[in-house]
């Protein structure tokens, strides 16, 4: 090694770690962005689930699904035999979903702005539970109405293996392991990209216990 070189490398500070690491042109992941957060997120979930527990929904082609959702904010994602809709009220309670909390507000709009989207506005927070075993296959969210604003998903507990794929069903998908505290915001060209999770593998959570769970706030209406 030369001389020149050495004197290159002698000042330089090792490079810590990238806080975003972008999966796409419009997609990126904030590693551990959430954890700050943790505990009013938890507490405001409890209070959440227990207006609107969670329940296993079927599919329009009446599949039952392995994750079983509930959602907060002025309109919830459901889906039943009918079709996939964005409702006012859960159709379990005919009650309005459970406000937003403003932790969960200020977090995604956090989120999103660390991102590069201003001015993020949500009006919906899917809730996902997923089990050991359970899995979201490749889709696209269209049921939005409008794919102007992005998607800020908040990944809590187990692992999991995010499939981000392209534009077509058949597109290769990349793989991007989620954990505890990541937050991905999806947005622009990248937001109609196909996208599922792989089978959850077993384990055990020291705050979450054997789940994961994953929030995503959008835009719906
Ligand atoms: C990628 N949820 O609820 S994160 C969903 O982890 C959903 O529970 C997954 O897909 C989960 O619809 C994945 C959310 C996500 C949302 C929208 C996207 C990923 C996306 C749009 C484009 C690309
Ligand atoms: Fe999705």
């Amino acid at each position: 090694m030369s001389p020149f070189t050495l004197d290159l490398f002698a000042d330089t500070e090792p490079e810590p770690p990238p806080k975003r690491e972008q999966i796409g042109e419009q997609a990126c992941v904030l590693r551990g962005f959430a954890l700050p957060w943790l505990d009013s997120l938890l507490t405001a979930l409890e209070e959440v689930l227990a207006v609107a527990p969670f329940r296993q929904m079927v599919t329009p082609g009446g599949f039952t699904m392995s994750v079983a959702l509930s959602s907060c904010g002025a309109l919830g994602w459901t889906t039943d035999r009918s079709g996939y809709k964005y409702t006012r009220n859960d159709p379990q309670t005919g009650q309005p979903w459970p406000k937003m909390p403003d932790v969960f507000f200020e977090l995604a709009k956090a989120a999103a702005r660390e991102a590069g989207f201003t001015d993020f506005v949500p009006d919906s927070c899917l809730i996902n539970r997923y089990v050991p075993g359970a899995k979201m296959s490749l889709h696209q969210d269209k049921d939005e109405g409008s794919y102007a604003a992005p998607i800020v998903s908040v990944s809590l507990g187990l692992p999991a293996t995010f499939l981000f794929g392209g534009f077509e069903r058949s597109d290769k998908s990349q793989r991007v392991p989620l954990l505890h505290g990541d937050i991905v915001v999806w947005g622009g060209v990248d937001r109609l990209r196909y996208h599922g999770v792989l089978p959850i593998k077993d384990g055990h959570h020291p705050r979450l216990g054997e789940q994961r769970i994953n929030f995503t706030f959008r835009k719906a209406g």
